[in-house]
Order: structure tokens, then sequence, then C-alpha cells
């Protein structure tokens, strides 16, 4: 996986009731979770994302369904296929990334260190690179 970006897999409590994850602050998620959010409804041919943040942590769970998620550190690009809930993409640098080819049933729950603050977000992929390289000098 790219620098920057990192599959995290929960452990699954089951037993023959069904199953249960949880998710505690800095056990499974390496940060504390300051918002929660979800993303739905998101029609197939729809492209999200198209952007990334300067200090935003962030843990994306896919509760069901599918979708590919890119993600881009400026130097490498990947597409990362989610289709289940016991897995988190962790992405703690910034990274861009942009979310495709939902299926009708996703349901895409993000836990995120910080509030929500546009001043954080860059919308610019060139300005993402100089970005970038201006936080690794
Ligand atoms: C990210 C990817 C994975 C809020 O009012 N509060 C919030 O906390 C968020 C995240 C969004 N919004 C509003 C802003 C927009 O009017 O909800 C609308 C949709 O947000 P956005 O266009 O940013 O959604 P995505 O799917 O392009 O991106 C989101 C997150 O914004 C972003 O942090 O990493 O999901």
């Amino acid at each position: 996986m790219i620098e920057g970006v990192q599959k995290i897999k929960f452990e699954i409590h089951g037993d023959h009731r069904g199953s249960l994850i949880a998710i505690e602050n800095f056990k499974e998620i390496p940060f504390v979770v300051k918002r929660l959010y979800y993303i739905f409804n998101t029609s197939e041919n729809v492209v999200r994302g198209k952007h990334a943040h300067k200090k935003l942590q962030q843990m994306v769970i896919c509760m069901s369904g599918s979708c590919d998620f890119m993600v881009d550190n400026g130097d490498e690009k990947e597409v990362i296929h989610l289709d289940n809930n016991h897995e988190g993409l962790y992405i703690n640098k910034p990274i861009w990334r942009e979310m495709s080819k939902f299926s009708s049933d996703c349901v895409l729950v993000v836990l995120a260190s910080d509030i929500y603050d546009t001043e954080d977000y860059i919308y610019s992929y060139d300005e993402f690179v100089t970005y970038k390289r201006s936080v690794n000098k």
C-alpha cells in the first residue's frame, strides 16, 4: 500500500447470535475520533472526493456494498476496492482521494480526527502536489 495509507483489520467478536466489531481511540484506531459521517445513496457513475486534506486523519469503513477508493500521495497512486466492514482504510497524510464505482447499497462510514473544517481541504491537484513538497522539506 502507498505511504500514508494503511488497511487495518478489525477483530470480529462473533458467537451464535452474530457478529460485533468495536473500535476504540488509540486501539483499533490511532487517533481520537471527533467526527463521524457516512456516505450513501451515491450513483454508480459518480466520482466523489477529488480533494486532499492537510492535517485530517481518517478511517474509512465500507459498512455495506462496495466502491473503489483511489489514493494518491503525489508520487504513487493505488485503487483500493472496499467491500467489507471488518477492515478500515486509514489515511494519515495529505493524500489525494477519489471514490467511484459505488454499488447502490454502498455505505461508507468515515471516522475523522477533527471537526469539519473547509480550510483543511485542498481542491486543486496542483496545489496538493505543491503542498506535499512543502511539508516534505
Ligand atoms: C473525505 C471523503 C472520503 C458537512 O457539512 N460536514 C462534514 O463533516 C462533511 C464531510 C461534509 N459536509 C457537507 C459538505 C458538502 O456540502 O456535505 C457535503 C458533501 O461533502 P463532500 O463534497 O466533501 O463529500 P465527498 O464525498 O466528496 O468527501 C467526503 C469528505 O468531505 C472528505 O473529507 O475524505 O468524503
